[in-house]
């Protein structure tokens, strides 16, 4: 009963070749111009020329030289970016796109080039059907150990092509198990689970022209996104005999968790900073960067925030009420405290997450005394890496169950579907025992050529273990006392005791829950059985959407072709399920059906790249659930209950299922294809 394994496929890189206009080189390389063209124009598969336009006033943005990192988090940054985003929204055919892309790509920062490409690729009407590689194929430094690129090298100069075996990204590359925390490396440093992250915050920019920003409940999903974050790595703490993550509370005491990224950027020759155990923040004060920011400004934007889910409004800058209602309060507060340009108030408010983000990433080097950058929490590439993101993110979790617990509870007349009462789940792993979650390693391979500028040319892999488990089926028994309706199926998921083995508080296992799918259902009168896939989970992606080129497996057709940047967004499949542990982790799996009149969204979403809509939402449509990201644990529950249990109506039910996982490795069964 071998586990099916995922095959990548991928196809040689054919090289296009641009016929670039004279003065569109940069100085140093014009004397040389043709002997530039021949020499890459050689084994071109194709030439593309490039129209001649007047070029562009970069002014400003060249100030990030072309070797430094690049963060989003950085206020500066982040303006460069949105002045290079201008221009490339500005232009107005793509020819012109293309000629005003070529002119920039060898002047600009690479990362900061193709950050504003990959916006301006997403939010052009005429460039839906634009190729943009997989970011991991772009900047694989920023994903694998740094050892992989000297191997690589050595692998593509000796090696023929055709030739060429895997590298091996060892399992434990970044530390030891003399550090508790490494017992979640495999979560946090998962390809999928950094480029989910990457491709979300690319998907909901914070910053930028109002019109890309402004997507629908983007502070609220900004909210529900981080939140599955934390309770899923705490669900996977305590599969690994971790308790909870700490909140980080005292941002004045020394931060316990260290963290050595071991990468190394191909961009900038440079290692990305380390955190040693017990660094304290400082107050920054960096020219180059242009920040200067006190600690004690995260206290007052905290305490300014606090004061306003206790007053149930925010005061915008005209000194103006925004109030904080049942259903829209969170979508401001995400915005306010993530900040993005949504806040109501910026100035006020400030800017909480992600400065936090930006005093942890310079913790090592506050007033840039040794010239260092920042370090992997700077970057939403890399946050996830770092133990202390977590701890961040609970703590910015908190703040918005701070504001939730002031919601009125919901009442059973929100919670019940009349006549509709789920009367049996079981779930099916694929040649396993029912109720039961099998996971495992599985190795898999990925070409990373691209990104790596050296010759001769050809894919070069590594190969790179990650968690996976067995396919499983959910069958699900619903009786309808009343005539056909359609329902709305949550499916959750949490550990069923807490640290201790005790069973849990209903208003602590609540935070616990992950969600594993939502869909439609057809209920006729009487007896219904519901099957479902894992597979088709609307948290997910499929492993070859995470990695791939859109030019490898690109689907056929226009609309299709629209999706590739958008659809990058979506939990990696993967990591669907928690690692569980050898001697079976016991978890309650929780279903419930809730009345679709209640959360029905009237739009069309065939063909949007729907498949991952609980994380992502779906590319410029609503999101397409009325009810409150969560629902139905986004609240503190009803009086009186107090276990999960007391919760449960009729149209819920919950069965105990345990995740076993073994700790076996699952070679790829077919590496490469070409
Ligand atoms: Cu995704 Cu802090 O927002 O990283």
């Amino acid at each position: 009963d071998r586990p099916q394994e995922p095959v990548f496929v991928s196809k040689g890189d054919e090289k296009v070749v641009f016929n670039v206009p004279n003065n569109y080189l940069a100085d140093r390389y014009k004397p040389i111009g043709v002997q530039l063209a021949n020499r890459f124009g050689e084994d071109a598969g194709e030439r593309v020329d490039v129209k001649q336009i007047s070029v562009p006033n970069l002014g400003e943005i060249l100030d990030l030289p072309r070797h430094a990192n690049f963060s989003l988090f950085i206020p500066k940054h982040r303006r460069l970016a949105g002045k290079l985003i201008n221009i490339f929204l500005g232009v107005r055919t793509v020819d012109d796109l293309l000629s005003v892309a070529v002119y920039a790509r060898d002047r600009v920062n690479p990362y900061l080039f193709n950050y504003a490409l990959s916006v301006a690729l997403l939010h052009r009407e005429d460039t839906q059907d634009v190729d943009v590689p997989s970011f991991i194929r772009s900047f694989p430094d920023k994903f694998v150990d740094s050892a992989v690129f000297v191997r690589a090298r050595e692998e593509a100069s000796i090696v023929p092509d055709g030739s060429r075996s895997p590298i091996e990204i060892p399992k434990d590359y970044t530390a030891s198990n003399l550090e508790e925390e490494h017992r979640l490396a495999y979560f946090r440093e998962d390809l999928g689970i950094n480029l989910h992250h990457w491709h979300w915050h690319l998907v909901y920019p914070f910053e930028g022209a109002i019109e890309v920003v402004r997507k629908n409940r983007r502070g609220e999903l900004f909210y529900y996104m981080h939140q599955q974050i934390i309770a899923r790595y705490n669900f996977e703490r305590l599969c690994n005999n971790l308790k909870r993550v700490n909140r980080l509370i005292d941002w004045k005491a020394p931060i316990k968790e260290a963290y050595f990224p071991k990468l190394d950027s191909l961009v900038s020759s440079r290692s990305w900073p380390s955190r040693v155990s017990n660094q304290v923040m400082s107050n920054l004060n960096r020219e180059t960067d242009q920040i200067r920011q006190d600690v004690d400004d995260l206290l007052r934007w905290r305490d300014r925030i606090f004061a306003a889910i206790h007053q149930g409004y925010a005061v915008d800058e005209s000194g103006n009420n925004v109030a904080l209602t049942e259903f829209e309060g969170i979508d401001h507060l995400g915005n306010m405290v993530e900040s993005s340009i949504l806040s109501p108030n910026r100035s006020f408010y400030g800017d909480l997450h992600n400065m936090g983000h930006i005093f942890i990433s310079y913790i090592h080097d506050p007033d840039h005394r040794h010239l260092e950058t920042f370090g992997v929490m700077g970057d939403s590439t890399t946050a996830m890496r770092d133990p202390v993101f977590y701890r961040w993110h609970a703590y910015i979790d908190d703040i918005f169950q701070e504001f939730k617990s002031t919601l009125p509870r919901y009442d059973v007349g929100q919670l019940d579907f009349s006549g509709v009462e789920v009367k049996g789940i079981q779930v099916q792993s694929e040649g396993g025992r029912p109720n039961m979650l099998n996971t495992f390693w599985q190795q898999s391979d990925i070409d990373l050529s691209r990104g790596m500028d050296f010759s001769p040319r050809g894919p070069v892999f590594v190969r790179f273990t990650h968690l996976q488990h067995q396919p499983f089926t959910y069958k699900i028994n619903i009786e309808n006392k009343g005539g056909n309706k359609m329902g709305t199926c949550r499916i959750f998921l949490a550990p069923k005791n807490d640290e201790r083995g005790n069973p849990w508080r209903f208003r602590d296992q609540r935070l616990m829950f992950i969600e594993l799918d939502k869909f439609t259902i057809n209920l006729k009168q009487g007896q219904n059985t519901i099957q479902r896939s894992s597979t088709q989970s609307a948290v997910t992606i499929p492993f070859e959407r995470t990695f791939r080129d859109l030019e490898t497996n690109r689907p056929q057709g226009g609309d299709e072709l629209a999706k590739f940047n958008f659809c990058g967004c979506g939990w990696p499949h993967h990591m669907l399920i928690p690692k569980g542990s050898e001697s079976g982790t016991a978890c309650q799996l929780f279903v419930m059906v809730s009345n679709y009149n209640d959360d029905r969204i009237e739009q069309k979403i065939e063909g949007s790249c729907n498949d991952a809509f609980i994380f992502c939402g779906i590319k410029d449509k609503m999101y397409p659930d009325r009810r409150s990201m969560g629902y139905p644990f986004d609240r503190e529950p009803r009086d009186g209950v107090n276990t999960l249990q007391q919760f449960l109506t009729p149209n819920m039910r919950v069965q105990d299922i345990t995740i076993q996982f073994s700790d076996r490795t699952f070679r790829p069964r077919s590496t490469m294809t070409n």
